[in-house]
Formats: structure tokens, C-alpha cells, sequence
């Protein structure tokens, strides 16, 4: 019984001595491991390159704020597009604007200071005004959007618009009960780009209250626009709920046929399978539940980068009133992003469509953030690529259908 304890006490000894020295080994590999690190991410830091600041507002250094002046006056300053920062807003959403403004001055707009150009419905307050200016490192714009441009129009049929405001209630539909959701959708697919405040711009980014940028830009998404001859940009792709669209793709459809030759619509070289492409590929099994010949996938326009001269353009201005004159924008819910995605997937080269991989975004409850590793580290990201919010690869995202019928991965097509 001795022995057996005298035993049990020696094991025990030698054991924490191993672990002891396991530990040290460990803490001896760790720091050697961490000076690595550091090393080997110099080239990313940039250190030797740049010596400007990173400027971010929860700086607690006064003289930061000086620092930051010199570096704009620098004559190496980034040569700026014709463009503008887009934002429709009401003034309630005020915390919300400036939340989305702090993130993409921090990320990409303080080294350019493009303007922004607010838009409203009703006139601007004092306290929106004098926020987001204070915010803005450009120029700020604010404009009231003209009545003919938003209400409802005259010739709706107003009781059978009530009828599909309460039948859409009674379904559960993502604001199927809203009146001034309609005209917002409406005023973004067939509108925005006609507002006088816009003509003194060929591009424009569009922002909403609440949004995130996730990385430090490493592009002006402006330049890449103009220089590839770009017309349309997004990060996020997926599929729209078909309750808010019943009659959209026969419209669509219609407006192909009648008008297509007239207008020298391209298909073959347009993004048109991208938006009827069915086949289920990969390893995400996702049933489409379309009654039409429409996949449903949409680009998610609550973050775009467009020129605006393709919304100004007459094939794009004809695609609008056809499908206005149809009245689903108010009897269904026709929304501005299945909108812009069919025009840019029927009226565009696929090559005039972008996928801008390397910005990270999020609107609630969607996100995209970088999955390459050294893109994360060397772009600053602040978002966790893991879990099924960041949609790119998941099952309701038709990101791979863009790799596959865009522009997109070549690898992909090879397949
Ligand atoms: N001025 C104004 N802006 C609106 C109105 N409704 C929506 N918006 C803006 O339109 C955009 C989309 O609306 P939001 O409520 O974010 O819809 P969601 O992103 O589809 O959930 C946001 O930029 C809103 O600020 C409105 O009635 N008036
Ligand atoms: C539609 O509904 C509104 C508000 O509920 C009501 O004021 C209006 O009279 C209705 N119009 C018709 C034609 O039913
Ligand atoms: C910017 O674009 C607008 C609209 O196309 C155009 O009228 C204007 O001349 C352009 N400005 C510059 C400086 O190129
Ligand atoms: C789209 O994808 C389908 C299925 O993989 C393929 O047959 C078709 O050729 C693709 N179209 C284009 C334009 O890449
Ligand atoms: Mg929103």
C-alpha cells in the first residue's frame, strides 16, 4: 500500500516536470514564432513605402487632425473620378447615416474626399445637415426629390392597390404593406439618376444607413469603373423572395420581344444566363422556387457602384416606363435591385459587370468579407469570414452563378 502511494507521488512528480517543461518549449516556440510574424508582415504594413497616418476617428492624438491636413494638401493626393457618394435617407435615420459615412470615410473616402449627395423625399433638417457634413470629408449635396418623382401615380388603380397592400400584409411579405416602400423601390429603379443634383456626375456609389465596410479599400472602385470601362459594380448576390415579383419576369419577357430588335439588344454576350441558368452545381443543393424562366438571383443593390449614363441611356430609360406602365412596381413590390439586375443582365455586356471580391460589406443580415487570408490582413479587415451570414459560398448566395455565367472564374467555367 506504501509502495502503490510512493508510486502514484513519483508519477505525478515526473509528470508536472514534463508538463513544466513541455510549457516552456512552448512559450520558447510561441515567441519565436511570433517574431516571425512580425517579420514576415512588413512588406503588408507598408511601413517603408508609406509614412501617412491611419487616421481613425477614435484617435485619442490631437495632432493627428494636423497630420491628416498635411496629407491632403500632398500632391501625390489620388486623382479623383467624376463621382459621388449616394445616399437616400430620411432624416430619422440620422445615426444611421453617420454610421455608414464614419465606416467609408475611415475605409476608402478620407484619401479621396468624393462628394456625397443626400436625397430625401422631404426637405433635410438642420440637425441631418449640419451631422453629416461635419462627417463628410468631401463636399456634401442635399436635395428634396420632386413630388411626379416618388408618390404614387394617378393613373393606379387605388383599390386594387389597397387590395394587394392587404393581401401582402395577410402573407407575411417583407414590407408588403408599405405604401412609401413602393415609391422608394420605384423612384430607385426609374428616378434617382434623373435628379437635376446628379447631372454633374458620371458615377455614382451608393450608400445606405446602417451599412459596414469591412477593410481598408485597396482601389478607388471609381477608377477600376472607368478605366475597365466598367457600368455596373456589386459585392453581394442572392436570390429575391418571388411573392414580391409574380408578374415581373413575363413583363420582362415581353419587353424582349417587342423591343429587343429595335434596340439591338445583345443576349449572347449579355449576362442573361446568369438570371436563367437553373442547374444546381457544387455541393449547395438549393431548390429554386421559380414559376418562370427567372432564377431569381439579384444583385443587392443596397451597395452599387454605377455610371450613371447607363441609367440615362434610352435603352435603359425605354426598359423602365415599359415595365412601370405595368404597374407592379405598386399592385406587386417590384423592387429597385431585381430591377437594376435584369436591365445590367439584358442591356449590358456581361464584361460590363464587376464583382468587387476584395470589399468587405455588410447590411444586416448579409455580409461579405474576404476569405483569402493575406487579403484580410493586408486590407485591415475587421470581419469573420466564417458562418452562414457571410453568403458568398452559401446556399442562398448566387455568387458561384456569377462565377460561372458572368465574367466571373474562369476556373469555374472550365470545370
Ligand atoms: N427619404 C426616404 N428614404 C427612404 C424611404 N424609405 C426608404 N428609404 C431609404 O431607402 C433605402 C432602403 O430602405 P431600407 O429601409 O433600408 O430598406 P431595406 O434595406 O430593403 O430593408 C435606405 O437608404 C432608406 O434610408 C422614405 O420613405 N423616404
Ligand atoms: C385605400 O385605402 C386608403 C387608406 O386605407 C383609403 O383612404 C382609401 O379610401 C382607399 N381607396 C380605395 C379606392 O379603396
Ligand atoms: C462629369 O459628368 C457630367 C455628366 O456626364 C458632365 O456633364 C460633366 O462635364 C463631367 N465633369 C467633368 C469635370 O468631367
Ligand atoms: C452558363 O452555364 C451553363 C451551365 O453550366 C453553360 O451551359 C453555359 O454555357 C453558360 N453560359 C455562359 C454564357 O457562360
Ligand atoms: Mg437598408
Amino acid at each position: 500500500m506504501k509502495s502503490y502511494f510512493f508510486h502514484l507521488l513519483l508519477i505525478c512528480a515526473s509528470l508536472s516536470y514534463k508538463w513544466i517543461t513541455m510549457r516552456k518549449d512552448f512559450d520558447l516556440m510561441l515567441s519565436e514564432k511570433s517574431r516571425n510574424v512580425v517579420s514576415s508582415y512588413d512588406s503588408i504594413r507598408r511601413r517603408s513605402v508609406t509614412q501617412k497616418l491611419k487616421l481613425s476617428t477614435n484617435t485619442y492624438d490631437d495632432g493627428a487632425l494636423e497630420d491628416a491636413k498635411n496629407f491632403r494638401n500632398d500632391p501625390t493626393t489620388p486623382v479623383k473620378q467624376n463621382a459621388t457618394l449616394l445616399m437616400l435617407v430620411r432624416n430619422w435615420e440620422v445615426q444611421g447615416a453617420l454610421q455608414s459615412m464614419r465606416s467609408l470615410e475611415d475605409r476608402f473616402n478620407k484619401e479621396y474626399n468624393y462628394d456625397w449627395t443626400f436625397l430625401n423625399d422631404v426637405p433635410f433638417d438642420k440637425v441631418f445637415i449640419e451631422a453629416t457634413t461635419a462627417m463628410a470629408s468631401g463636399k456634401t449635396n442635399y436635395a428634396v426629390i420632386p413630388k411626379e418623382d416618388w408618390d404614387c401615380p394617378e393613373w393606379i388603380d387605388q383599390k386594387r392597390f389597397n387590395q394587394s397592400l392587404q393581401l401582402m400584409q395577410e402573407e407575411n411579405i417583407v414590407y408588403g404593406n408599405s405604401r412609401s416602400y413602393r415609391n422608394m423601390c420605384k423612384f430607385n429603379s426609374g428616378y434617382f439618376f434623373r435628379q437635376k443634383v446628379l447631372d454633374n456626375y458620371d458615377y455614382y456609389f451608393r450608400v445606405e444607413p446602417n451599412v459596414e465596410y469591412f477593410c481598408d479599400f485597396p482601389y478607388d472602385p471609381f477608377k477600376i469603373m472607368k478605366e475597365k470601362n466598367k457600368k455596373y459594380g456589386f459585392v453581394i448576390a442572392i436570390y429575391e423572395y418571388e411573392d414580391t415579383i409574380p408578374t415581373l419576369w413575363e413583363s420582362v419577357e415581353e419587353f424582349i420581344d417587342i423591343k429587343g430588335d429595335e434596340l439591338g439588344l445583345d443576349l449572347d454576350n449579355s449576362a442573361y444566363d446568369f438570371i436563367t441558368d437553373f442547374e444546381i452545381y457544387g455541393s449547395n443543393k438549393f431548390l429554386i422556387d421559380s414559376n418562370t424562366n427567372y432564377n431569381l438571383c439579384h444583385f443587392w443593390s443596397n451597395f452599387e457602384v454605377g455610371d450613371l449614363n447607363f441609367y440615362r441611356s434610352n435603352r435603359y430609360i425605354e426598359f423602365f416606363e415599359f415595365l412601370n406602365e405595368k404597374g407592379g412596381f405598386y399592385y406587386e413590390r417590384w423592387g429597385d435591385a431585381p430591377i437594376h439586375t435584369l436591365a445590367a443582365s439584358i442591356l449590358l455586356h456581361r464584361d460590363e459587370i464587376i464583382h468587387f471580391d476584395e470589399i468587405g460589406y455588410e447590411h444586416a443580415p448579409f455580409r461579405t468579407c474576404p476569405r483569402s487570408y493575406f487579403m484580410r490582413l493586408s486590407q485591415r479587415c475587421q470581419c469573420d469570414y466564417s458562418g452562414e451570414n457571410n453568403v458568398d459560398i452559401e446556399f442562398n448566395s448566387c455568387l458561384s452563378r456569377w462565377w460561372k455565367n458572368g465574367s466571373g472564374k474562369k476556373f469555374v467555367k472550365e470545370l
